[in-house]
């Protein structure tokens, strides 16, 4: 499968993410992406350098101000004393209920709060590099797709950051631009009349379904972990169906911590049905493979082989699609599964 692929992910490399009130090594590294690089170059699939600026398409999924702050973020806090280039900036207050959003402060960490959803997502010097590389990656797979010919009908974006967690205007969960919801935006604006996203990574894809949820013409479906138990824990619920025009456009399928990947199969069925009655003309995978049984962090029970069972039910819906990586963090699995995925999508 053709994949898009940037070396500058690796600019963005933060040592440490808090968990549970401590300083821990970060699960999103470098190396993930190296390890699904190494798998597809090994089976043979072509890697591409992204060409496609997706500025346009970022305004459309993104806010202004928050784009502008993360991409002086780096300048702005090593700016602030000397050594900040040798400290990670952390989040430590942020606007809830009643407070307001509307006025950006002038304080530093005030404004990383504003723009943040936790303080799991690190900030690195090649934070904006490594995400704008992601975003290029995903508009450019979804000109690919929209030029059809001999190009065939997937594209696989392994890229990281991941993307799924970041809405409009705030970072979270190791995210900072939403790639799944700029291959959307693009499939729509490259002539698409209604894109699926469906959403398999082991948490609920909060930013993408926020961006979508009051749209039609962006159907979102999503199978993660109860947010009862589950990060993000403020979205993902089973009555999220969508408002206004795109009411009944939004599909949350929450799961059990710890239940079977029978059962994660079952809901797999549920979201497929959905988008294959949606009328959907393209396909983006937002896929996450933290789902694996030996993920470190999370509690799903899917074993490699289930992963090309995975490939080949997405294969069926018979769509265009674009495939985006997200989460994931049994680093050495990641390669195999991820390649599992789209090569049984390929064969099918
Ligand atoms: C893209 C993606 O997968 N983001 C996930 C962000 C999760 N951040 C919170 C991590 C909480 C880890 N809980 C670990 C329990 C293991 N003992
Ligand atoms: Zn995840």
């Amino acid at each position: 499968m053709i994949t898009f692929f940037n070396d500058s992910h690796q600019a963005h490399a933060p040592e440490f993410e808090f968990f549970r009130g401590e300083r821990v090594p970060c699960f999103e590294t470098p190396a993930r992406a190296e390890y699904v690089k190494a798998r597809l170059t090994a089976r043979g699939h072509t890697l591409r350098t992204p060409q496609t600026d997706s500025c346009a398409v970022l305004a459309k999924v993104h806010a202004a101000r928050y784009l502008s702050f993360l991409e002086n973020a780096w300048r702005d806090w090593t700016a602030l004393e000397p050594g900040n280039d040798q400290r990670q900036p952390f989040p430590s207050v942020w606007p809830v209920r009643t407070l307001r959003s509307d006025r950006e402060p002038v304080n530093f960490i005030a404004r990383l709060g504003l723009y943040s959803m936790d303080n799991g997502s690190p900030l690195a010097a090649g934070t904006w590099l490594a995400a704008k590389a992601g975003a290029d990656a995903a508009a450019s797979a979804a000109h690919l797709l929209a030029a059809g010919g001999s190009s065939g009908r997937a594209v696989f974006c392994c890229s990281r950051p991941p993307g799924h967690h970041a809405g409009s205007d705030f970072m979270g969960g190791y995210c900072f631009l939403n790639n799944a919801a700029v291959a959307a935006q693009a499939l729509r604006d490259a002539g698409a009349g209604r894109v699926a996203v469906l959403d398999v990574d082991y948490h609920h894809g909060n930013g993408t379904q926020s961006i979508f949820y009051d749209r039609a013409d962006v159907l979102f479906v999503s199978l993660h972990g109860d947010p009862l138990t589950e990060y993000p824990f403020y979205l993902g619920h089973a009555d999220e169906t969508g408002a206004g025009a795109g009411a009944g456009f939004n599909l949350n399928l929450p799961l059990p911590a710890g239940c079977t990947a029978a059962r994660w199969f079952e809901a797999l069925e549920q979201a497929c049905l959905r988008i294959g009655a949606s009328g959907s003309d393209a396909l983006v995978v937002s896929l996450g493979l933290d789902t694996f049984a030996d993920d470190p962090i999370s509690t799903f029970a899917l074993r490699t082989s289930d992963f090309s069972r995975l490939g080949e039910r997405l294969g069926a819906l018979g769509l265009p699609t674009v495939f985006v990586l997200e989460g994931g963090y049994a680093k050495a699995a990641l390669g195999t599964n991820a390649v599992n995925v789209i090569e049984s999508f390929e064969g099918s």
